[in-house]
């Protein structure tokens, strides 16, 4: 069976319901009132990340997770060594919500007690980059902290090995940032692509081309092995350029290869990676688009044949549909979008995992992420905030938000959910690190005038870092 391509599905039209402030029912999506005043829920959003930020600090100072139904913290990176990853990932969030105090608090710890090049285990290439290079570099941004950019610049030296000594320059997967021991012969797509926009921006801000040569001879090596129906693999060996699993997807671990393929033509104006984003685009959407139940999703499929391997959905393919509507396939975005919003009327968050055949969860948890919000936003920037057409984004946003604190909020922040089928949902016991730099940034944006934000002229990085359009005021 191969994909049967696009019949784009309606979109989930917004009934009655009620205003701002008022709890919505967990069943069914689309019922909030329409409101044009957003100034409050901005306000709101606002005041929940400063109620979890206090919470973070009483708790859980310089730790790099808030565990807030135990009151504790725990680690991301190496149990033994914090490297404060809260901090890091909230910088340019606090700036834009003029979190000023806050803001200084955090520059204050790292400057006085970052020392990634003390982890001492095997960390993520990928993870580091997107989160700590991405944080520090925003970071950097908004402030122009020194410091910040400086520790950004040393944890990409303790990645860059890993280029280095790859033959075919795809990275190594993981580094040990203590012994410089580099591990990981195979590597999945979203690892090895999700790099340039950070490493390109370093390379801007130092003036040296290696970071942004690097992430590109590695994105490179992947796009010419595609097949010859321009389809990209899974997983790769990164020594010898085979393919080590040949699925082809949008979703994990591929994901955010696709967004930073167009990402680097949209903050660098690359040609190349506009025009390999199209090739890639087109060989998507002609294999892996498909109708299911009247909503389009994205199958995965063997990328040299095009049979189908399964069909069931990750939540964190749900950015795919703003990515479309940035590389202006907008149609096809509002298409996904509303797909995921029809998984709405069945459970009060996304969960993890979609079979849209049966229509119910493969995953039951919920890792209080961004990508459903991450579309929303991407589709109502590219609409034009001002336009009429733009306003159900805001809406759909809106909705997710008050679902999302509904069943998140907790006494010290927002958790994450192990079980969103059940009635209450079942927590579990953390605040993810993108839950500070990611969606608590994008529903702010959505619902304030932000000053500090170029609306017009932006680019935020696969962790919502800002790396264009922060604004010194
Ligand atoms: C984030 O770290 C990034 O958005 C990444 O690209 C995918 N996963 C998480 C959020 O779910």
């Amino acid at each position: 069976m191969t994909a049967t391509g696009l019949v784009a599905a309606g979109g989930l039209g917004l009934g009655e319901g009620p205003a701002y402030a008022r709890q919505v029912s967990p069943a069914r999506p689309g019922i909030g009132r329409p409101i044009r005043d957003w100034r409050p829920v901005a306000e709101d959003v606002r005041r929940e990340l400063l109620h979890t930020w206090n919470a973070y600090k009483r708790l859980a100072w310089g730790h790099d997770h808030l565990l807030p139904v135990s009151g504790g913290h725990g680690e991301f990176f190496d149990d033994a060594h914090p490297v404060g990853l809260t901090i890091v990932e909230a910088l340019d969030t606090l700036y834009l919500m003029r979190l000023d105090d806050e803001l200084a608090e955090g520059v204050d710890w790292i400057e006085e007690s970052l020392d990634f090049s003390a982890v001492n285990a095997n960390v993520q290439v990928f993870e580091t980059n997107i989160r700590m290079v991405g944080g520090l570099l925003s970071g950097y941004l908004a402030t122009r902290e020194r410091t910040l950019l400086r520790h950004a610049r040393q944890i990409a030296d303790i990645l860059m090995p890993c280029f280095e000594r790859s033959p075919t320059g795809i990275p190594y997967r993981f580094v040990n940032p203590s012994t410089g021991e580099i591990s990981g012969v195979t590597n999945p797509l979203a690892e090895v692509g999700t790099i340039i926009t950070e490493f390109g921006t370093l390379s801007r801000l130092t003036g040296d081309p290696k970071y942004y040569r690097a992430a590109k001879r590695a994105m490179k090596a992947v796009i010419d092995r595609r097949s010859e129906l321009d389809l990209l693999g899974t997983e790769i060996n990164v020594e010898t350029g085979r393919w080590v699993n040949d699925t082809a997807t949008i979703h994990p671990p591929v994901d955010s290869f696709f967004e930073y393929v167009w990402d680097a033509w949209d903050l660098f104006g690359d040609t190349d990676f506009r025009d390999w984003y199209a090739v890639l685009t087109r060989a998507i959407l002609k294999h892996e688009a498909t109708t299911i139940n009247g909503h389009l999703w994205f199958a995965r499929v063997d990328k040299d044949h095009g049979e189908v391997v399964t069909v069931d959905q990750s939540e964190l393919g749900s950015f795919y549909a703003g990515l479309l509507g940035q590389s202006g396939h907008r149609r096809l975005g509002d298409a996904y979008l509303a797909s995921w919003t029809s998984v709405l009327e069945r459970y009060p968050v996304l969960p993890e995992g979609y079979d849209p055949v049966s229509g119910t969860a493969t995953d039951k948890g919920n890792q209080l992420r961004p990508e459903y919000v991450d579309s929303c936003l991407n589709l109502w920037l590219v609409t034009g905030r001002n336009n009429p057409a733009s306003q159900k984004y805001r809406e759909l946003a809106y909705e997710y938000y008050l679902r999302q604190k509904k069943h998140s909020r907790v006494a010290n922040g927002w958790t994450i959910i192990s079980d969103v089928t059940t009635s209450p949902v079942k927590h579990g016991d953390l605040t993810s690190g993108y839950w500070w730099s990611e969606q608590m940034k994008y529903w702010y944006l959505m619902f304030t005038d932000a000053r500090r934000f170029d609306y017009r002229n932006n680019y935020l990085s696969t962790e919502g870092n800002i790396f264009r359009g922060l604004l010194r005021r």
